[in-house]
């Protein structure tokens, strides 16, 4: 044994059993190990970014954290955008970076940097597992820390020598930190500042919005308080039977209308909402003025607990309101549009699907109209950086084999993490993978109104357009091995959306709507 063989079954022995990788010189003792350890599932990934976001999605739908496998400073770096998502969505994930030898930093060899320092801000606990003999403890440590509350990234750096030496530590189990429930008095307190409001709000995020807390939420929509979700919800569950939260809206000042007159608002699972930027004139905290803010649960806390006993303290009924199964019966027809696309996709999606979603000015088409869908559960980009739904949806497939995964992507969006299509084809994944080709980035084209920066010029489009050469979507797809076809119509999209439902393993859709 050595400290990678203890390493593997150290993370085996606490349910880590999935490694996205795109492994380097200094990883060639893990990626020896592996041999020996078949329980761990390895997935190659061809740009670290993909690595990062797919162990996100693994560990929004496992509730356990999968791990990464990232080449020293620059390996990690290459996947820190997904990374930050996946600390904004408190997901559970542990990074394990590879690193020199002890003893040949002092070198300062090519691949050498400040590893800690890179990987610090984004990491709920960093160490460096400095010989053989730490190697298994910290990997323990590290894997619960990783569940927080509210859980997150972590990195467990791996000296390439602490990986070959010799070690007889064997496999040391975590101890799973709990979640708290909120304290009485908090239930309390809240109950007596709803009976006390005209007009209650209360905002739900995070654990809350899982199914069991959107049970809870539902009860108290039926006591008459108004529920509203957090704008981007790491995993939420949509359509027939489960309850249809409100959403903070996206933009501020539409935020704030929505919320005209609200005097209170209750935090479950959230913190105070602000506005995803600021822009000139208008308002960055969007709770209105002479509203109180009062938090039941925070994100550390139970909030499902918290709602339930809310619920109960204010002697709301046992059941809410749900959502009726209400598919559009006409096949869409016409021009190729995000709404028709959204018409097919609500036809069609199997129960239990999860929708992972990127699809920026595409997505409001389909969410509007997968309301009524059948059952499935949305991921959204909880912290902002594109790039995420075709890794989401490789993570998401592996830890749910026997669900369908529909991957839902803007055009520019896609191209950031595009390699994950060779790793959805390579492990034969049941995602079908749709790309909203307007080629542009449309909703930079909006946001330079809204910014106040004006109208653009010829440098100012050059910057926003992607049509010159226009990326062949499909030829993209088919040459990383998935079966791909282009839409120009809702017709074809109707038959194309409908077959990918039928069958399983990976399909790729260009909904041609630009
Ligand atoms: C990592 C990262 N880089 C840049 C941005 C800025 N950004 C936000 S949306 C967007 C373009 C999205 O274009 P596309 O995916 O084609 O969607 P569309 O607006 O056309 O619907 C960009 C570049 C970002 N959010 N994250
Ligand atoms: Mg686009």
């Amino acid at each position: 044994m050595n400290g990678a063989d203890d390493l593997i079954e150290t993370l085996l022995a606490n349910e880590v059993d999935a490694c996205f990788a795109n492994p380097g010189t200094s990883e060639m003792q893990f990626v020896a190990a592996l041999d020996g350890q078949p329980k761990m599932r390895p997935v190659l990934c061809l740009f670290e970014g993909v690595a990062t976001g797919a162990a996100d999605g693994f560990g929004r739908m496992a509730d356990r954290p999968a791990c990464t496998l990232l080449h020293l400073g620059p390996g990690y770096g290459n996947g820190l955008a997904n990374l930050h998502n996946a600390r904004r969505a408190y997901t559970p994930l542990v990074n394990v970076v590879g690193d020199h030898a002890t003893y040949h930093r002092q070198y300062d060899a090519p691949l050498n940097s400040d590893i800690p320092t890179i990987v610090g801000p984004n990491s709920l606990w960093v160490k460096s597992a400095d010989s053989a003999d730490d190697v298994a403890p910290l990997a323990a440590e590290a894997v619960a820390a990783s569940f927080g509350p509210p859980g997150g990234p972590v990195s467990l750096i791996l000296p390439a020598d602490s990986a070959w030496t010799e070690t007889n530590v064997g496999a040391v189990k975590a101890q799973k930190p709990s979640r708290p429930a909120p304290s009485s008095d908090a239930v309390e307190a809240a109950a007596r500042a709803v009976r006390g409001a005209k007009k209650p709000v209360v905002l739900i995020g995070g654990q809350a919005c899982r199914a069991e807390g959107m049970v809870q939420a539902a009860r108290l929509a039926a006591h008459g308080v108004r529920v509203l979700a957090d704008t981007f919800v790491a995993r939420q569950p949509r359509g027939a039977g489960h309850f249809q939260p409100g959403r903070m809206q996206y933009f501020g000042e539409a935020a704030l209308a929505d919320l005209a007159g609200t005097d209170l608002m209750l935090l479950a699972g959230t913190t105070q909402p602000v506005a995803f930027f600021a822009y000139p004139d208008r308002p960055s905290l969007l709770v209105p003025e002479g509203c109180d803010l009062m938090t039941l649960a925070a994100r550390s806390e139970d909030a499902i607990e918290g709602l339930r006993a809310l619920a109960d303290a204010l002697g709301a009924p046992k059941d809410g309101p749900v959502q009726p199964l209400k598919r559009p019966e006409a096949p869409p027809t016409g021009p190729m549009t995000p709404q028709a696309a959204g018409a097919s996709i609500a036809r069609h999606l199997p129960e239990g699907a999860i929708i992972c979603d990127d699809s920026v000015t595409s997505g409001g088409g389909v969410a509007s109209q997968t309301n009524t869908a059948a059952p499935h559960e949305v991921l959204a980009l909880t912290g902002g950086a594109i790039g995420q739904a075709i890794p989401l949806s490789i993570g998401a497939a592996v830890a749910c084999p026997d669900r369908k995964v529909l991957s839902l992507n803007g055009d520019g969006a896609a191209m950031y993490t595009v390699q994950g299509l060779w790793t959805i084809a390579r492990e034969n994944l049941d995602v079908t993978v749709v790309v909203f080709a307007n080629h542009a980035y449309r909703i930079l084209n909006i946001e330079l109104g809204r910014t106040g920066a004006g109208e653009a010029g010829p440098s100012a489009a050059k910057l926003l357009d992607l049509g010159d050469p226009r990326i062949d979507w499909v030829a993209m797809a088919k040459s990383m091995g998935l079966p791909a076809v282009r839409c120009e119509t809702a017709e074809s999209f109707e038959t194309a959306f409908a077959g990918a439902m039928r069958q399983k393993g990976p399909m790729f859709i260009e909904a041609a709507i630009g």
